[in-house]
């Protein structure tokens, strides 16, 4: 593999976000992504990759900009039709992006690696930056929650976050070994980026992958994280909910729910860690942790913010 200058890991939308301005600061063949497949889930016999998706749809400048997932313009006929099937219906896939887990599935089925067929689906895509899954193997996000468990889509999209979380569960992480590519992007980056993902569903899965998390401990690049929490609160998404109901799992306190309570989740590799504005009072109890703090505007509204965010975590890490 061609060294890559820029590692970065993600989640779906909100790493996503940020990419699209780190694509326009620096080459986009010199970014590798490592991105979560937790949240995989089988539907209608199709395997279907949403954070994969996510980050390949946007790069490629196809994704619905205004949902931040799924394709612009997009359908919805093929779900139509299985709906008077009787099929149930709660994620909404499009025509288009049907396309895509037709194919993903297909490849698959063929005997493909996961990494061989994301790599095809974003070359198809013109998608020029390396895109990557966290593994090859099946790992499923499983929250344990006051009515059984439930599958993190179902929890998200179906139940719309109203159980109440005790516990989440990656099912089949202990087995499951980092994708060709994963470690090696790791250790030869020059820097690294943490995107402003949820750090408990999209960058902790790909942190308990058995040997990612002892590579970023160990690598020589510098590490910078983004905040996916302003002010303690999520632009999007369940972060906050998540890390306090699981506050003791994570070990930190329920007042901690803040991008204090984020960097302390990745202290043991981060070097730096920017936080917006708003946040500027938790500076020296997160530099206490032995992180240093950069403050900026962290609210990426359009492509203008992407970009200079971009440019601050580039500078952090030296590149
Ligand atoms: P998901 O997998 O689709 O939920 O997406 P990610 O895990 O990549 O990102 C979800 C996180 O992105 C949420 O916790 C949001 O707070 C964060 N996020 C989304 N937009 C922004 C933004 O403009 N700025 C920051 N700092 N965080 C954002
Ligand atoms: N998110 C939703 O909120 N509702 C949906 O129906 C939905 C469908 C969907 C289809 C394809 C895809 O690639 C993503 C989709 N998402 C949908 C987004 C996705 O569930 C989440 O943002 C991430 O998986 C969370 O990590």
């Amino acid at each position: 593999m061609a060294l890559k200058l820029v590692t970065a890991l993600a989640g779906g939308v909100g790493a996503a976000r940020f990419l699209e301005g780190l694509i326009r600061v620096v080459k986009d063949e010199e970014i590798s992504v490592i991105v979560n497949t937790g949240d995989d889930i089988e539907l209608y016999g199709l395997q279907i990759s949403p954070d994969v998706d996510i980050v390949i749809y946007t790069l490629a400048g196809i994704v619905d900009d205004e949902k931040g997932w799924g394709i612009k313009g997009d359908t919805f006929h093929c779900l139509e039709a299985l709906q008077r099937y009787g099929y149930d219906t709660w994620f909404m896939l499009g025509d288009r992006d049907l396309a895509t887990h037709i194919h993903r599935t297909h490849l698959l089925k063929k005997g493909f690696r996961l990494s061989e067929v994301i790599d095809k689906e974003r070359i198809a895509l013109g998608v020029k930056a390396r895109i990557i899954p966290m593994t090859n193997d099946k790992v499923e996000t499983i929250m344990v929650t006051d009515k059984g468990d439930i599958h993190f889509q179902e929890y998200l999209i179906k139940r719309k976050t109203q159980d109440e979380v005790l516990k989440v569960i990656f099912k089949g992480i202990e087995k499951a070994k980092p994708a060709p590519g994963v470690i090696d992007s790791i250790m030869k980056a020059k820097g690294i980026t943490i995107c402003p993902s949820n750090p408990i569903v999209s960058i902790g899965t790909i942190l308990s992958v058995p040997g990612i998390r002892d590579s970023l401990r160990e690598t020589k690049a510098k590490i910078v994280g983004i905040s996916p929490l302003i002010a303690g609160a999520p632009v999007k998404g369940p972060a906050d909910k998540l890390m306090s109901s699981l506050a003791m799992q994570l070990q930190i306190e329920k007042e901690e729910v803040s991008a204090y309570g984020v960097a302390k989740l990745y202290r043991d590799f981060l070097d730096a860690f920017i936080i917006d504005n708003l946040d500027a009072n938790l500076k020296e109890k997160i530099e206490a942790l032995g992180i240093k703090v950069i403050i900026t505007d962290t609210i990426m509204k359009g492509l203008k913010e992407k970009m200079e965010l971009a440019k601050v975590a580039l500078k952090a890490i030296g590149v």
